[in-house]
């Protein structure tokens, strides 16, 4: 089953980094980092596809490093492709691999969360995944 629906690059910041080296050192050096760098998402409240019965309070994915704050967002939005949070998303004070972000009440339908983030060593990598709120009818 897919999982997460989600893609890395390398932004500006850390490419200009190494711009000064020769191919070669640079293609080692990234190499490496590709090895140990990236913020990926481990798990997240709802889960990935998943139906729940009540509208959730907030949206939570933890990763499976510590992100930057000022450069990791999230936001949800309804099948319109209308943002259905009023705040920004935040990372958790007390836990720096936890993105969230409240939500208000919301409508039986479809969602879809999508979230960017930069790791601690300045890689980041952005995805987006959907759930579903059910509904009495
Ligand atoms: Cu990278």
């Amino acid at each position: 089953m897919a999982y997460w629906d989600r893609k890395h690059y390398h932004d500006n910041r850390s490419l200009a980094r190494w711009s000064s080296f020769p191919a070669l050192v640079m293609g080692l050096l990234l190499t490496t980092s590709l090895a140990w760098g990236h913020a990926f998402p481990d798990h997240s409240d709802p889960r990935v596809g998943w139906t729940v019965d009540k509208s959730p309070a907030q949206v939570r994915i933890w990763f499976d490093g510590a992100i930057e704050p000022a450069f990791s967002t999230i936001k949800v939005v309804n099948a319109d492709g209308q943002q259905v949070n009023k705040q920004d998303g935040r990372v958790n004070a007390a836990d720096p691999t936890l993105l969230e972000v409240d939500l208000p009440p919301l409508s039986p339908g479809k969602y879809r969360v999508f979230w960017s983030v930069v790791a601690i060593d300045t890689h980041r990598t952005e995805g987006d995944y959907p759930f579903t709120v059910a509904g009495a009818r």
